[in-house]
């Protein structure tokens, strides 16, 4: 079989699929995406295109996925996922899939493919018991952190994702980073993080009522640009801490206005311990988004600035008492 391009998602996950799907069918053009761009059709697809870790598009000569939603939606628009050619699987990443099904059809990657695999398994589900597991570096969440930096357009950032395909089909992750151009993305990135945490740990603060400092307080509403910050990074603040919220302006436009959203997750510590804690359950019962257990996000409408200072306050007082009240019946 030969393609003309793989449409991939521009993640880490994303870049390995391409890897896999490149090295099998020959094929060297990417374009790299999000899911929405694809739902609002925004890139023309056709039988020549390999598609992977998207939505499924109106037509494409092979779609590989891996996210439920996804294949939910393929069974909404009356499309049977079986008549679809490729395969979609619930595994912990898209390149699983297409791993076990280069597998089954008898073609054959080089080996070092089933390590980077691997570790797309891990970074794609965010796989991690620990807060020390998260930061432990691999060669994949070296090379993932790569292509996390801050790029000045989305040009450049295409333009590296293309390059960095080729060398994840063409060696093991180890040795792709022993490029140059990997190795300085690398670098900056490291660098953009230690002014991150930095900035955080001039931003934490923990509500009032919190005297055990359990869920710490990302408020970046004052600020009128969008402040880049990984929010997990918190954790190396505030080890101790069981989740963080972040409360950000929402724009319109490039501009400032009074509505905000809430993003909130729970620590990676938190992760196979029985905690009772149900994040998108707190979203829904505030009826302002919804999500995981583990992580889920919300948006508040605020017309004026009075308006948003009164709602923040009383969103972050519901919010507390959500989450103190899970699980049912603990002391105050
Ligand atoms: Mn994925």
């Amino acid at each position: 079989m030969s393609f003309e391009r793989i449409v991939t998602h521009g993640d880490f996950d994303g870049v390995v699929c391409a890897a896999l799907c490149s090295s099998i069918y020959q094929c060297g053009r990417f374009v790299f995406t999000g899911p929405n761009s694809i739902t609002r059709g925004e890139i023309s697809i056709d039988t020549n295109d390999v598609v992977c870790d998207l939505p499924y598009p109106l037509e494409c000569g092979l779609w590989f996925d891996h996210h439920r939603g996804n294949l939910e939606a393929v069974r909404l628009r009356g499309i049977d996922p079986g008549t679809v050619p490729g395969r979609f699987d619930e595994r912990p990443s898209c390149a699983r899939v297409i791993l076990d099904y280069f597998g089954e059809q008898g073609e054959e990657v080089p080996p070092y493919f089933n390590k980077t695999v691997e570790e797309a398994d891990v970074i794609d589900a965010f796989d991690y018991r620990s807060v020390d597991e998260w930061r432990r570096e691999t060669p994949g969440k070296l090379v993932d952190m790569s292509l996390k930096v801050y790029f000045p357009s989305p040009r450049e950032k295409t333009k590296y994702l293309g390059r960095l395909t080729g060398l994840v089909r063409d060696m093991a992750l180890g040795d792709v980073l022993q490029d140059a151009e990997v190795a300085s993305n690398l670098e900056r990135c490291r660098v953009e993080e230690r002014r991150m945490i930095e900035f955080i740990g001039k931003s934490v603060t923990f509500l009032p009522c919190d005297g055990k400092r359990e869920l710490i307080v990302l408020d970046f509403t004052h600020y009128n640009r969008r402040p880049r910050v990984l929010k997990n990074l918190a954790y190396l603040v505030h080890p101790e801490a069981l989740g963080v919220m972040t409360l950000t302006p929402l724009f319109r436009g490039g501009r400032k206005t009074n509505s905000f959203s809430i993003s909130m997750s729970l620590s990676m510590n938190m992760t196979g311990r029985d905690h009772g804690k149900d994040i998108g359950e707190i979203m829904r019962l505030l009826n302002i988004g919804d999500g995981h257990a583990g992580a889920a996000a919300g948006t508040i409408r605020c017309d004026s600035k009075d308006e948003m200072l009164r709602a923040k306050k009383r969103v972050l007082e519901k919010v507390w008492d959500l989450w103190r009240s899970m699980p049912p019946g603990q002391p105050e």
